[in-house]
């Protein structure tokens, strides 16, 4: 039998963490044969809702899950973890500064990077799903030196998985039809979804999305702001914020990460840029990858047009905006 793989979620007790939870326990993580134990944490005002999570997961009798760690002990709950899915964080609520919003995040995050980088299993993989995902990574990267900076990723995939569903929509293919999208830079508004690349299958063979929809205003216009303001979308008519879409994309996220993408296909990461594209280094950049032995890489020598480049460089900009506004709170 496996041993079983320790994966903590961060802020468990919220809306995604709710929807995340049973999925790991149901393998949609991690595959249908590997055995889990959860570590769940959030912060005291939640503790007694992260009981009743706890308590609805005995429930559930989840054959894969092996145990249950749920805590308000940053250090109970990295001690040991494989895998940390950080989505705890501190909301921008109405009325506060942005700067504000930022130094709550620094000052989390800088605290769970230690944690983890003292407590979690040799070679823990990281993704961080709160907000701002790309600088909150950044900013755990910085505090956890010596974990590899290869470990350490954000959450785009929520809207890679957006954009193959606009496509397959679109063109009315099913979406498994369509791969080979890509997000470019900040998990925000200025996110570029890019189709240069994708291909659909169809009866006779893959073809270029772009000759499919045959429609290059769309696909610059509306296609684009349609996956950027999607999250804006849900708010307006849910009342309340993505969490199903987003607890799935985690499982793709990590799921593809660790068991590898398919032959052919890649799939969106937030990670450390090496320069790639042009892409300044050393920001937590969103880049097209493929994965295999556990291990990510950024898809190389895809041709970038003029369009794409102004779009890659406008999201670049913003993250190093983002990355000053974050030093600024450290001091
Ligand atoms: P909720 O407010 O429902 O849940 C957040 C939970 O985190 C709460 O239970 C809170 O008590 C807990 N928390 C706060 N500070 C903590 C700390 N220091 N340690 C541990 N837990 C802490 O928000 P939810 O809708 O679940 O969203 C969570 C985060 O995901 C938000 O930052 C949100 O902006 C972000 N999102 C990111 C997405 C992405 O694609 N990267 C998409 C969905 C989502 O909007």
């Amino acid at each position: 039998a496996m041993d079983p793989v320790r994966v903590l979620v961060t802020g468990a007790a919220g809306q995604i963490g709710y929807a995340l939870v049973p999925m790991v326990a149901r393998g949609a993580m991690l595959g249908p044969d590997q055995p889990v134990i959860l570590h769940m944490l959030d912060i005291p005002p939640a503790a007694e809702a992260l009981e009743g999570v706890k308590m609805e997961l005995i429930d559930a009798a989840f054959p894969l899950l092996k145990g249950v760690v749920a805590t308000t002990d940053v250090v109970a709950a990295c001690t040991g973890v494989n895998v940390a899915v950080m989505v705890g964080g501190f909301p921008r609520k109405e009325g506060m500064e942005r700067k504000d919003v930022m130094s709550k995040n620094v000052s989390i995050y800088k605290s769970q990077a230690s944690a983890l980088e003292k407590h979690a299993a040799a070679n823990c993989k990281v993704l961080v799903v709160a907000n701002p995902a790309n600088t909150n990574a950044l900013i755990l990267k910085e505090f956890a030196p010596s974990i590899p900076e290869k470990n350490i990723t954000c959450l785009t995939r929520l809207d890679h998985n957006r954009a193959l569903g606009q496509i397959s929509e679109r063109l009315k293919v099913h979406v498994s039809d369509v791969r080979n999208v890509i997000i470019w830079g900040n998990h925000s508004s200025t996110q570029y979804p890019d189709v240069s690349h994708a291909t659909v299958k169809t009866q006779g063979g893959e073809k270029p999305a772009r000759e499919l929809v045959a429609n290059v205003e769309w696909l610059q216009g509306e296609f684009i702001q349609t996956v950027q303001q999607r999250g804006a979308a849900i708010i307006k008519a849910r009342k309340l914020s993505s969490a199903l879409s987003a607890a799935s994309s985690a499982c793709d996220h990590i799921r593809d990460w660790v068991l590898g993408t398919p032959e052919g296909t890649w799939v969106s990461m937030g990670v450390y840029s090496d320069g790639s594209y042009n892409v300044p280094a050393g920001l937590i950049y969103s880049f097209p990858v493929t994965c295999r032995d556990g291990e990510w890489s950024i898809v190389q020598g895809l041709t970038i047009d003029e369009f794409s480049r102004k779009k890659l460089d406008a999201t670049a900009e913003e993250l190093t905006e983002e990355k000053a506004l974050a030093y600024s709170c450290l001091s």
